[in-house]
């Protein structure tokens, strides 16, 4: 049993004025493994206000210092790797492989920025003036329970780079894992104030830190009805927002494509993170004449994955989060029998022997046409709808007929056909034939899946204001 009643402020564990108590669960078994005091507007204001007071002297840190602290952060977090690949496992149920990979990269995300301020122009010239990139100012770090880890490190970084400090408010349901984590950054030894992190909940925690006239900039990645909160609560400070949203993608699997090949990646495409990935390939746009074949290859393809305790090496995906989502999940699922579309593989409840936590069978549905709501809305499970299209045309507008656009994905024998079809789609990240998204390079949503982008220069540059200066005597 962990009992978590701390939250880091000023470069010191100190405990929340706010007494709310959330209990943690182990999704793979239903065990209470812990609880968490969560913090309330009071300590998101004394966290702010530290944040605050730090932006004023971290705002002169050079370059090499700050490089410094991207490289100290990173190796930090690779030495908390056990405990932290531990929480992510009985916390979150990500198998064990997984959970390593997530730590990994939760590291590297302070290389890959490290490397891209190595090369960035705080200052540029243009006809008489000149160009300062300066910091915005504090940044509200807003993150969701799916990918806890990337997600704090990648914006993280992004505002070390940029020379912000900030106020971070993970998912109330990461706890353990926030707890962990933020063991790293201490030991990271960054100036006090610069990193400031808090549990609470969204309502409390999160609409403070929105509204606050000294957070400069919102950082947030969740659902899209947040999102949209978010983008209200901001709109009275004027405060910069960069919103990384929820996703209904596209796999457009073209006729030239080796279907043995492709079907089977575009199946594991709407798998990843057991389908609770803003980018999971949630729609398979396929052609009609090849809907037969497709079926076949694609209930192979999903019933050779393993779904099993995370803690077993052989398990490829685990449970659901919570409770809350595993019965969405099943809510959609029946929504998808009761209008009508074919049920391929998986289905209600869950799979056998597994009944002890919140696992979910890897559904399929064929014949699923666009205004079915599981075409439409985004499941967060491990849920995919094949849909068919006639001629290239269709499948394009099938494929950006959404609200959403942040990655498509796109299968085909030719390279030149596929780069074609990459220019006519509406997602801010196209992979083709099974690539996956280079982490260096920018990352976010078209339409409403969001605004702004992370990751590497893109990242560092939503971070700064641009101050224009001109008579500078050097013209
Ligand atoms: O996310 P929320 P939830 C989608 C996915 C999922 C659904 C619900 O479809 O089924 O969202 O998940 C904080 N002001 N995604 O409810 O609520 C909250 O505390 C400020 C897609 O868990 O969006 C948490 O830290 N902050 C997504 C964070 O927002 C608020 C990842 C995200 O929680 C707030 C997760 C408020 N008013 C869910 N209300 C993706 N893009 O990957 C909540 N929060």
């Amino acid at each position: 049993m962990r009992k978590i009643n701390r939250i880091y402020i000023n470069g010191e564990f100190v405990q929340p004025s706010g007494t709310d108590e959330q209990v943690l669960i182990n999704p793979s078994n239903k065990e209470v493994i812990g609880s968490v005091i969560l913090g309330n507007e009071e300590d998101a204001k004394k966290a702010i206000a530290a944040a605050k007071e730090a932006f004023k002297t971290f705002k002169q840190t050079s370059v090499q210092e700050r490089l410094e602290m991207l490289q100290r952060l990173h190796d930090a977090i690779l030495d908390k790797m056990d405990p932290m690949v531990e929480a992510n496992i009985n916390e979150y149920g990500a198998p064990r492989r997984m959970a390593v990979g997530r730590v990994k990269l939760a590291a590297n995300n302070f290389l890959d920025t490290k490397q891209a301020l190595e090369k960035f122009e705080f200052t540029r010239y243009i006809a008489t003036a000149k160009i300062v990139s300066e910091p915005i100012g504090v940044i509200g770090i807003i993150t969701p329970w799916n990918a806890s880890y990337s997600q704090i490190t990648a914006k993280l970084s992004a505002a070390i780079a940029a020379g912000c400090t900030v106020v971070i408010k993970p998912s109330e349901l990461s706890a353990i894992q926030t707890d962990e984590i933020v063991e790293a950054f201490h030991q990271a030894g960054l100036p006090k104030g610069v990193i400031n992190i808090l549990n609470g909940y969204g309502n409390t925690v999160g609409a403070e830190m929105t509204r606050n006239p000294d957070i400069a900039m919102i950082n947030f990645t969740g659902s899209t009805r947040v999102g949209k909160e978010i983008r209200r609560g901001a709109v009275d400070t004027m405060k910069r927002i960069t919103l990384e949203l929820g996703g209904k993608s596209p796999i457009v699997v073209l006729d030239d494509a080796d279907f043995v090949k492709a079907i089977p990646i575009a199946v594991n495409q709407a798998l990843t993170n057991n389908g609770q990935a803003c980018i999971a390939g949630s729609r398979l746009l396929v052609p009609e004449h090849r809907l037969e074949e497709v079926k076949k290859l694609a209930k192979a393809a999903i019933e050779a994955v393993s779904v099993g305790m995370p803690t077993e090496e052989t398990t490829t995906l685990g449970p659901i989060i919570t409770d809350k989502q595993y019965q969405n999940v099943q809510r959609y699922i029946q929504i998808g029998i009761d209008e009508g579309a074919e049920l391929v593989s998986g289905g209600l409840g869950q799979p056998e022997g597994l009944e002890s936590g919140y696992f979910v069978k890897p559904t399929l549905f064929a014949n699923v046409t666009e205004d079915m709501t599981i075409a439409k809305e985004e499941i967060f499970g491990p849920v995919q709808a094949i849909l068919t299209y006639k001629t290239e045309e269709e499948a394009i507008e099938m494929a950006n007929n959404t609200s959403y656009g942040l990655a498509a994905y796109i299968h085909s024998g030719s390279i030149e056909k596929a780069n074609e079809l990459a220019s006519k789609l509406e997602a801010g990240t196209i992979l083709i034939n099974g690539a996956v998204h280079e982490m260096k390079a920018p990352f976010g949503g078209f339409k409403q899946s969001g605004i702004g982008r992370e990751y590497g220069e893109y990242g560092i540059e939503e971070c700064l204001e641009t101050k224009t200066i001109t008579g500078h005597g050097q013209n």
